[in-house]
């Protein structure tokens, strides 16, 4: 793909970058998206599985969904995607990833400042004494006890749940002071996360959506770059040296 030349110099003359990321960043590394045609929810409904009433109806049930995630992002590997993210850390002032992504993969690529919107799935606590568990839990006698006698659960959020405020406020943070919002692989749809995209808009940052195909959100969006972003990221790196290598 060609990048225009005009986006290559916005880019390498930004000073706080920010990448706003969802489940499509992780799909080169095999994990399945949300939304997409092999999307997880097309095959289960949200209602069913991920919110609050449904674990504690179900709770054994919601635990095998997430099991089987955890699985597949123990078995995945950051992508060229999350990589190239980590590495413009050191092109920029400021570089910031806000993602809504449960699978660690930005950490796991080496990405410093990572805030998480919608949890970490390698993370799970008590819902009576919100005591924080980072193990591996044997659900095949059902969903793990805390000694206090709660339920222990992924420490996701849920649909009709309050994103955790400190990262929330801090993505907002980012969002406001940044002048480069970059938005990978979301179908922005999701609320109140998708708001930061219109909250750097608003102060004045260029939008830039790195997507396989059109969303909802690309009418507000200054450029699209259509393709993966795991050949896309890396691509703008080099564009990215060759520009201020050639600056005059
Ligand atoms: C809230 C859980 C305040 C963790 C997720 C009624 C009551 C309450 C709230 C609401 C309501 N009605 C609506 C809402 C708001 C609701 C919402 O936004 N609903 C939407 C669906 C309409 N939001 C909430 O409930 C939030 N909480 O509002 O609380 C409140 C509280 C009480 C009462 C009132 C209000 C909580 C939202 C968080 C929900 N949790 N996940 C988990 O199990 O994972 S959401 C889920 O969607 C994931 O977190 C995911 O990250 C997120 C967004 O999806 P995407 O990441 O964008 O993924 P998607 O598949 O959609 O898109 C992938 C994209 O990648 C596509 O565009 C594709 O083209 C692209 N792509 C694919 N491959 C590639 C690629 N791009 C580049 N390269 C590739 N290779
Ligand atoms: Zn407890």
């Amino acid at each position: 793909m060609t990048i225009d030349k005009d986006v290559i110099k916005i880019i390498s003359n930004a000073r706080s970058v920010v990448f706003f990321t969802g489940a499509g960043i992780s799909a080169e590394s095999g994990i399945p998206t949300f939304r997409g045609k092999d999307g997880i929810w097309n095959k289960l409904r949200p209602e069913e599985l991920a919110n609050f009433d449904a674990f504690m109806r179900n709770p054994k049930l919601v635990w095998e969904w997430y099991k089987h995630r955890m699985e597949i992002v123990h078995k995945s590997e950051p992508n060229a995607g999350h990589l190239a993210i980590a590495e413009m850390q050191n092109m920029f002032d400021k570089v910031t990833v806000v993602t809504q992504n449960i699978d660690n993969l930005h950490i796991r690529a080496g990405s410093k400042t990572v805030y998480e919107l919608h949890g970490n799935i390698e993370r799970n606590y008590c819902v009576k004494c919100k005591q924080f568990f980072n193990k591996d839990f044997d659900i095949s006698k059902g969903a793990p006890m805390c000694k206090c006698g709660g339920l222990i659960r992924p420490d996701v959020v849920w649909f009709g749940e309050y994103l955790p405020e400190d990262q929330f406020t801090a993505g907002d943070n980012a969002a406001r002071q940044c002048d480069l919002f970059f938005i990978v692989g979301t179908s922005g749809v999701v609320y109140p996360a998708a708001s930061l995209i219109f909250t750097a808009k608003n102060n004045g940052a260029t939008l830039i959506e790195i997507n396989i195909e059109p969303t909802e959100v690309c009418s507000s969006v200054n450029y699209s770059l259509y393709g993966k972003s795991g050949s896309i990221l890396p691509e703008l790196i080099k564009l990215i040296k060759d520009f201020r290598d050639n600056k005059d």
